[in-house]
């Protein structure tokens, strides 16, 4: 399990395009005060990451970033944004199909230069494993099969108290529900009963600590 300590998470999806062909489209993970990329996998539900589309050629591109399925009630992308290096005539259109949620993207047809282009938030929503959908090309008819997938797994937040941060007073009330045995869905004891057994334990204080000092944004 790899865990975070940095504010913000940047996933920085680099494309080697070619004027003959869209190739070498790659994904790689940052923490933001990081050169490193690391394999990221596993964020707690509550926390918020920026990814961000970047291109090492200025020409026209266009693409998307979607969910679908039960994507759409595991997470959600919001505030997508044309960043500069896009280009002044630079869109970003949301989907419009119920089913599907996320963005468009398409470039200056001309402006378009080398650098950051689009960035799109995204927060976790509940347990579960969630595709964020990356498609190059805007896909325009179902079926709608993606370039590939950006993978998380949402595990249960241990920010108990919502500050955005792991830290002592979460502790504190992980402590004061100590040994408590009678913790139920939804609410499982302030969520200090992180695998949902019913009781707070030293389990739930090894999930707890795995996550300490993490922020959620
Ligand atoms: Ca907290
Ligand atoms: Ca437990």
């Amino acid at each position: 399990m790899m865990k975070l300590y940095n504010q913000k998470i940047f996933i920085i999806i680099l494309f080697g395009v070619t004027s003959l062909v869209r190739s070498e489209v790659t994904t790689e993970i940052f923490l933001a005060d990081s050169n490193s990329p690391v394999e990221y996998q596993e964020i707690m539900v509550g926390t918020k990451l920026a990814i961000v589309v970047s291109s090492d050629s200025a020409e026209y591109w266009d693409g998307s970033i979607a969910l679908m399925g039960e994507s759409v009630n595991k997470a959600t992308l919001f505030d997508g944004q044309a960043l500069e290096a896009a280009g002044p005539m630079a869109e970003v259109w949301d989907w419009i199909n119920v089913e599907i949620q996320g963005y468009d993207l398409y470039t200056d047809f001309f402006g378009s230069q080398i650098g950051d282009w689009f960035v799109i938030n995204y927060t976790a929503n509940e347990i579960g494993d969630c595709n964020v959908m990356f498609f190059d090309g805007v896909p325009y008819d179902p079926p709608y099969i993606p370039t590939y997938n950006i993978e998380f797994s949402h595990v249960p937040t241990r920010d108990f108290d919502g500050n955005t941060k792991v830290d002592f007073g979460d502790f504190a009330l992980l402590v004061s529900q100590w040994n408590q045995s009678d913790c139920e869905d939804p609410n499982w004891c302030q969520g200090t009963d992180i695998d949902a057994s019913g009781t707070v334990d030293v389990n739930d204080l090894m999930l707890f600590t795995e996550y300490w000092l993490e922020k959620t944004r």
